[in-house]
C-alpha cells in the first residue's frame, strides 16, 4: 500500500458545481446515476488536463462528457478510480453505475443495517457509491433523487430541504431533497426505511424556525427524548457563546445499529449509532446520558466548524475535530460541573493519548503522511487537537478568542482551509504571535515538563526553575521546545491563594507563565514561608509534569487547592507514588502496605463537607491500572492489578464505618428519576462508597451491592453494583448476572453492558467466557456495537487477562483481527491497537505480542487499515 504525504498536496485541477445524484434501491442491484457540471479549476492552472474521479467496489455502466458518450480509450482505468483526460474548460459529465450496499460489510459507503439502508461517507465512503473527485476541497450543490419500494422504505430522506416527492409504478416511490450548502462529497448522506419520527422544532435567535426529527427504527421509540432535549440546548449554547445560527429549516437525526464510529455530521442529516440516541431511565447509566448529550452537541457543532467550514485535505483533520471536541467539552462544561467535566477529559488524554503518542503509532495533531486515513481518527487529532484550542484560549483569552472565531468564519465560510488558517485568524485578531505555538500541530509526542524550586527565607524569594524536552517519535528524532501556558498560583499557608509578584510585577493571585524555550526560571518575591506552588492548574496543557513536591506538600495540595484539577491531582500523584511503592515491595518479595498518607488523604476528602459529591467522588477514584503502568518503566501488569486491590482494600477496611455511612446517607437522598447534574453526582458518590464497601471484602458490603442490584432502581446503580461485585467470585455475582441478562436479552444495546461485564472480569477463566459468549445467540459477529462491547471490554478493559502471561490474549486478538477484517477494515484496526504497545511490557510479553503482530502482517489479503496499523507496530 502506499503513503500519502501532505508536502504532496496540489489543488483540484477541475471543480464540480453542481451533483445530481439518482439512487434507485432494489434488493439486487442498486443502480446510481450522477450529473456533474464541473469547470477547470483557476487555482491549478488552465488548460486540458486529467480529469480524476475516484471510484470503489461498482460497477461502471457509462460515461458520458457533454452528450458524448465515451468509449474505452476515451478514459483509463486506474488502481482506485478513472481518469478522463484533455477537459479544459467547463463541462457536464453523466456517469452510470451498479452497486450492492446489502453485501457491504465494511459499513462505508451505501449499506444496509437491520431493515434500512443508510450511508457513511467520510472520510472516503462516497467513492463506494459513484466515481466522484471524492476529497474535501472539492464542494459542490447536491440534488439528490431517491427511489425505493414505498411499502417496504416508506422515509427516504437526504440532505438539505425536501422539494418533492411522488409514486412511481410497481409499488415504488421517490423523494427529491436539495442541499443549497455547497459541501464536499464525505458529508452527502442518504437514508431509506420503515422509521419512525420524533417531532420538535426550535426557533433561531434571529427567529426562524426550525423542525427537528429524530428517527429511530420502531421500537426505539419514546427513548429519543434526552437527544432531542440535548439538541435544542446545543443549538441555544452555539448561538449565544459562539453566534452561530443553524441555517437550514429542517435537522434530523437518524439512529441506526450498525455503525463503525458514535455519529456522523452530514449537513442536515446527522446519522447517529444508535447506543449514542436511544436512552430512558430503565435503559441508561448516567454516563450514557452525559455521553449522548455530548455526541449530540458535537456533531451539531460541526455544522459550522466542519460543515460551513471545512478542511481542505485530511491532513487537516484536527482543524474540524480538534476544534469541535473543544467546544463540546465547554458545552458540556457549562452544562453540568466544569471541574468534573475536566477532570474526566484529563483522565480520557493520559488513558488513551498519552500511551498513543509515545508508541509506534505517534502523529502530530496535523500528520504528515498516512496509508490510510481512517486510521488517523485518533485521540490525538481529536483529543490532543482539542488541547491545542484549549491553549489558545487560554493564551488569548475568551474575548480574544471570540474575535478571532468571528475572523476565522468571515474569512472562511464556505471554503475548505488549514490549520494555519484557523491559526492566522486567532493570531490576526488578537495581535498575540503564535507562530512558534504551531509547533503543536507539527510535533508527535507529549512534552515532559520538569518544575524544582527554592525559598530563600531571608530575602522571602520563590524561585521556580521550569525545563521541558519531548522524546523522540518514529521519524521526528529532534524536538523542539514548544510553548507551555502553565497556570500558577501559590497556596499560603492557611490555603488561600497569595497576592504574586512575577519578576518584579504584580500577577493578581494566579498567573499564566508561558515556557516556550527549554528552560526558564521565574522568581516570586514577597512570599511567606510555608507557601506550596499550584501548577498546571486546570491541566493548561498536554504534558507530563514533573514537580518537586513532597508527599506533604501533595497532601496539603490534596485539601486546600481551590482549583478542582489540582485538588484532584494531587491526591492522584500521592496515591500514585503509594502504590508504585507497594509495587516495588510486591516485585522485592516483601509485604505490600498502603502509605498511610493516602488514608488520611482520603478521610480528609471524605470530611469535607464543601466539595461537590461529583467532585468527591472523581477525587476519591484511584488512578487506573493503566495509568500506574504508564507511570513505570515496564508496566508490571499482576504486581500493578495485586498492588492496586490491594490498595482499596485497605482503603475500604481502614475507612468502613465512614463509607457505610457515606452510602446509607445518600441512599435516602436521591430520587432514581432525578436527572440533575446535582443528583448524578449524589449517585456517582454513592457508588464510589459501594466499590470501596464492596472491596472491603466484608458482608455488608457484599449485601448492600446485592440489594442495589436487585432493587434496580436506575442503570447507573444496577451498573454500579454490577462492576463493584465483577470481580468477586461469590454467589451474588453470578446471580445477579443471570439476572441482568435474562432481563434484558432483548434489548441489544443493553445486552451490550452485560457483554462487557463479563468481558471486563479480573476473574479467571474470563477469556474463555469470552470465546463461549462468542456463540451467544444475541452475539452478532458483524455489528461494531457487538464486537466492541465483547471483545474490546476484554482487550481494553481488562488489562490483567488480556495481559496474561501465556498470550493467550494476544493470540485470541489476533484471531479476531483477522476475522474481521476480512468484513470490516476499519473496526479491525481499532481492535488491533492494544498490540502496538509492546514495548512497554517484559520480555515474555512483548515477545508474544510481537508474534501476533506478525501473524498478523504475513495474512496475504490484509487490508491497508490494519496493514498500517500493524506494520507500524512492529518498526
Ligand atoms: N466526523 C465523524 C467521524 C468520521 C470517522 C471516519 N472514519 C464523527 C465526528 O468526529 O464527529
Ligand atoms: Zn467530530
Amino acid at each position: 500500500p502506499s503513503t500519502i504525504f501532505l508536502k504532496d498536496y496540489t489543488p483540484p485541477t477541475h471543480l464540480i458545481d453542481t451533483i445530481e445524484l439518482t439512487v434507485r434501491l432494489n434488493d439486487d442491484v442498486t443502480t446510481v446515476s450522477s450529473r456533474l457540471v464541473g469547470r477547470r479549476n483557476p487555482a491549478s492552472g488552465s488548460g486540458p488536463a486529467d480529469l480524476y474521479l475516484d471510484g470503489e467496489d461498482q460497477e461502471l455502466v457509462s460515461l458520458t462528457l457533454d452528450g458524448r458518450t465515451l468509449e474505452k480509450g476515451d478514459w483509463r482505468q486506474k488502481p482506485e478510480g478513472i481518469v478522463v483526460p484533455g477537459i479544459a474548460g467547463d463541462f457536464t459529465l453523466e456517469v452510470e453505475g451498479r452497486i450492492k450496499p446489502q453485501d457491504n460489510t465494511r459499513l462505508e459507503g451505501l449499506y444496509k443495517a437491520g431493515g434500512m439502508y443508510c450511508t457513511q461517507c467520510e472520510a472516503e465512503g462516497f467513492r463506494r457509491i459513484t466515481y466522484f473527485p471524492d476529497r474535501p476541497d472539492v464542494m459542490a450543490v447536491y440534488t439528490v433523487r431517491i427511489e425505493a419500494d414505498k411499502a417496504r422504505y416508506p422515509v427516504l430522506l437526504s440532505n438539505g430541504n425536501r422539494i418533492e416527492t411522488g409514486d412511481l409504478e410497481e409499488g415504488r416511490h421517490y423523494a427529491v431533497w436539495h442541499d443549497p450548502f455547497r459541501k464536499p462529497a464525505y458529508l452527502f448522506a442518504m437514508v431509506a426505511g420503515d422509521l419512525m419520527v420524533d417531532r420538535d422544532s426550535f426557533t433561531t435567535r434571529s427567529g426562524r424556525e426550525v423542525a427537528l426529527e429524530i428517527y429511530v427504527e420502531p421500537g426505539n421509540e419514546g427513548r429519543t427524548g434526552h437527544a432531542m432535549d440535548s439538541l435544542k440546548r446545543s443549538m441555544a449554547w452555539d448561538e449565544e457563546v459562539y453566534g452561530f445560527e443553524y441555517d437550514l429549516d429542517i435537522f434530523m437525526i437518524v439512529a441506526v445499529s450498525s455503525f463503525n464510529m458514535g455519529a456522523m455530521e452530514n449537513k442536515g442529516l446527522n446519522i447517529f449509532n444508535d447506543k449514542f440516541i436511544l436512552a430512558d431511565l430503565s435503559t441508561a447509566t448516567d454516563a450514557d446520558f452525559q455521553r449522548i448529550e455530548a455526541i449530540v452537541a458535537h456533531e451539531y457543532f460541526h455544522n459550522w466548524t466542519g460543515n460551513r467550514i471545512t478542511c481542505r485535505d485530511w491532513f487537516q483533520l484536527s482543524l474540524k475535530e480538534g476544534l469541535t471536541v473543544f467546544r463540546d467539552q465547554e458545552f458540556s462544561a457549562d452544562t453540568h460541573d466544569r471541574g468534573v467535566k475536566r477532570v474526566g477529559d484529563v483522565r480520557l488524554l493520559r488513558a488513551a493519548q498519552f500511551p498513543e503518542d509515545g508508541g509506534p503509532t505517534a502523529h502530530p495533531v496535523r500528520p504528515d503522511s498516512y496509508i490510510e486515513i481512517n486510521n488517523f481518527y485518533t485521540v490525538t487529532v481529536y483529543e490532543k487537537g482539542a488541547e491545542v484550542v484549549r491553549m489558545i484560549h487560554s493564551l488569548l483569552g475568551a474575548e480574544a478568542y471570540r474575535k478571532g472565531i468571528d475572523l476565522y468564519v468571515e474569512r472562511h465560510d464556505g471554503q475548505a482551509v488549514t490549520c494555519d488558517d484557523f491559526v492566522a485568524a486567532m493570531q490576526d485578531a488578537s495581535g498575540i504571535d503564535l507562530t512558534r505555538f504551531k509547533r503543536w500541530y507539527a510535533q508527535a509526542g507529549t512534552p515532559r515538563v520538569s518544575a524544582d524550586w527554592r525559598y530563600d527565607e531571608a530575602a522571602r524569594t520563590l524561585t521556580l526553575d521550569l525545563a521541558q524536552t519531548t522524546d523522540p517519535t518514529p521519524g521526528q528524532p529532534d524536538k523542539q521546545p514548544v510553548v507551555i501556558p502553565l497556570r500558577t498560583a501559590l497556596i499560603g499557608e492557611n490555603g488561600q491563594r497569595l497576592p504574586l509578584t512575577v519578576d518584579g510585577e504584580e500577577s493578581g493571585d494566579e498567573t499564566v507563565l508561558v515556557l516556550d524555550e527549554a528552560e526558564r526560571r521565574v522568581t516570586f518575591s514577597d512570599v511567606p514561608k510555608g507557601a506550596v506552588p499550584s501548577l498546571l492548574r486546570g491541566f493548561s496543557a498536554p504534558v507530563k509534569l514533573d514537580a518537586a513536591w513532597s508527599d506533604a506538600d501533595l497532601g496539603f495540595l490534596a485539601a486546600t487547592d481551590d482549583d478542582p484539577f489540582s485538588r484532584w491531582e494531587a491526591l492522584q500523584t500521592l496515591a500514585t507514588r503509594a502504590i508504585l511503592a507497594m509495587v516495588e515491595a510486591k516485585r522485592a518479595g516483601r509485604p505490600m502496605s498502603l502509605d498511610a498518607a493516602v488514608v488520611s488523604a482520603v478521610r480528609d476528602g471524605l470530611e469535607d463537607a464543601r466539595l461537590e459529591p461529583a467532585f468527591l467522588a472523581e477525587l476519591l477514584a484511584l488512578p487506573g491500572e493503566s495509568m500506574l503502568g504508564q507511570a513505570m518503566d515496564v508496566w508490571h501488569v499482576d504486581a500493578v492489578h495485586e498492588a492496586r486491590e490491594d490498595a482499596i482494600w485497605t482503603l475500604g477496611d481502614t475507612l468502613f464505618d465512614t463509607w457505610l455511612a457515606l452510602y446509607d446517607r445518600l441512599s435516602g437522598e436521591t430520587a432514581a428519576d432525578d436527572l440533575s447534574t446535582a443528583a448524578m453526582g449524589r449517585r456517582a458518590l454513592r457508588n464510589r462508597a459501594l466499590q470501596f464497601l464492596v472491596s472491603s471484602g466484608r458482608p455488608e458490603g457484599l449485601a448492600r451491592a446485592a440489594a442495589q442490584v436487585q432493587a434496580a432502581a436506575s442503570m447507573t446503580d444496577v451498573m454500579s453494583a454490577l462492576a463493584a461485585l465483577n470481580d468477586t467470585d461469590c454467589p451474588e455475582r453470578t446471580e445477579a448476572l443471570q439476572a441482568f441478562h435474562d432481563r434484558w436479552q432483548d434489548n441489544p444495546l443493553v445486552l451490550d453492558k452485560w457483554f462487557t461485564l463479563e468481558a471486563s472480569s479480573a476473574l479467571p477463566g474470563t477469556l474463555d467466557r469470552v470465546k463461549e459468549l462468542q456463540s451467544h445467540p444475541r452475539f452478532d459477529p458483524k455489528n461494531p456495537n457487538r464486537i466492541r462491547a465483547l471483545v474490546g471490554g476484554f482487550t481494553m478493559g481488562n488489562p490483567v487477562r488480556f495481559h496474561a502471561s501465556d498470550g493467550s490474549g494476544y493470540a485470541f486478538l489476533a484471531d479476531e483481527v483477522l476475522r474481521i477484517d476480512q468484513l470490516n477494515p476499519q473496526i479491525a484496526s481499532r481492535l488491533c491497537q492494544p498490540l502496538v504497545r509492546w514495548r512497554r511490557f517484559d520480555g515474555e510479553r512483548a515477545k508474544a505480542m510481537t508474534g501476533a503482530l506478525r501473524r498478523i502482517v504475513e495474512q496475504p489479503t490484509l487490508s491497508k487499515d490494519v496493514f498500517e496499523i500493524a506494520s507500524k507496530g512492529l518498526s
